[in-house]
């Protein structure tokens, strides 16, 4: 069995033919390591958050409680029993675990492909130390093959598209999506991200602009990748 940081992972964790589930549970159980009990947790949204949330579950970690990033992930931490708190009551959390959609070699992300980049933002803003969790997949060089959610507010909408389409973009709005704050999403595909502090000020800066799905001011500080060979960190 590997051992990494104290876990130890099966033979079947470790499978060169692990399907991207089985990547997803490794790395999810990965980030356990990073989680104190009977603090506050930040918790992101996704399909490895929700394995994550099934390792906090199978662990027997005891919380203080969560704070989550969408209705989504509260409702499944609740299922588990980990009471939801408000951000408004907490000053700060010292670890927030999420996933993302692109991560570049120097922990820059896209996120918001689940549409909840913009309470995924606040929550990370507060956190002292940011968890990535990621399966090889999303790894690139330069950010941007992924489409870049930005969530505007209704009246905004082709105002920031016609912007978008300017800085190079092909924009596509995200048809029949509204997000937990009641806004919409537009995807931005054809972007090649070099400099992603600098786009992610620019769009930010633009009027009816909610959040862009670029987290490279508050970039992750850490970043677990599960591989065939095993969780690397980034
Ligand atoms: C969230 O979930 C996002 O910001 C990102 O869009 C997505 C990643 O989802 P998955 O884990 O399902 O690939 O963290």
């Amino acid at each position: 069995p590997l051992k990494w940081k104290g876990l130890q992972f099966t033979q079947q964790d470790i499978d060169p033919f692990m399907d991207a589930l089985s990547l997803k549970k490794m790395v999810a159980k990965a980030a356990l390591e990073y989680v104190q009990p009977g603090t506050v947790l930040g918790v992101g949204t996704g399909s490895t958050v929700d394995c994550f949330i099934d390792a906090l579950a199978e662990s027997g970690i005891q919380l203080k409680g969560a704070v989550s990033s969408s209705v989504r992930s509260e409702k499944k931490l609740r299922e588990i029993g980990v009471p939801i708190v408000d951000m408004n009551d907490v000053e700060s959390l010292s670890v927030y675990v999420d996933g993302a959609d692109e991560v570049d070699p120097v922990n820059c992300l896209i996120k918001g492909g689940g549409g909840a980049n913009t309470r995924e933002k606040i929550v990370a803003d507060i956190s002292e130390k940011f968890v990535c969790i990621a399966d090889q997949s999303k790894l690139v060089q330069v950010l941007g093959a992924f489409p870049l959610p930005v969530e505007v507010l209704p009246m905004a909408r082709n105002a920031i598209a016609r912007k978008l389409t300017a800085l190079g973009g092909h924009v596509r709005l995200r048809e029949g999506f509204t997000t937990d704050n009641g806004n919409a999403i537009l995807d931005v595909s054809g972007l090649k991200i070099t400099d992603p502090v600098a786009m992610e000020k620019v769009i930010n800066h633009w009027p009816g602009v909610v959040t862009n799905g670029l987290f490279a001011i508050r970039r992750a500080d850490v970043v677990l990748i599960a591989t065939a060979d095993g969780i690397k960190t980034l």
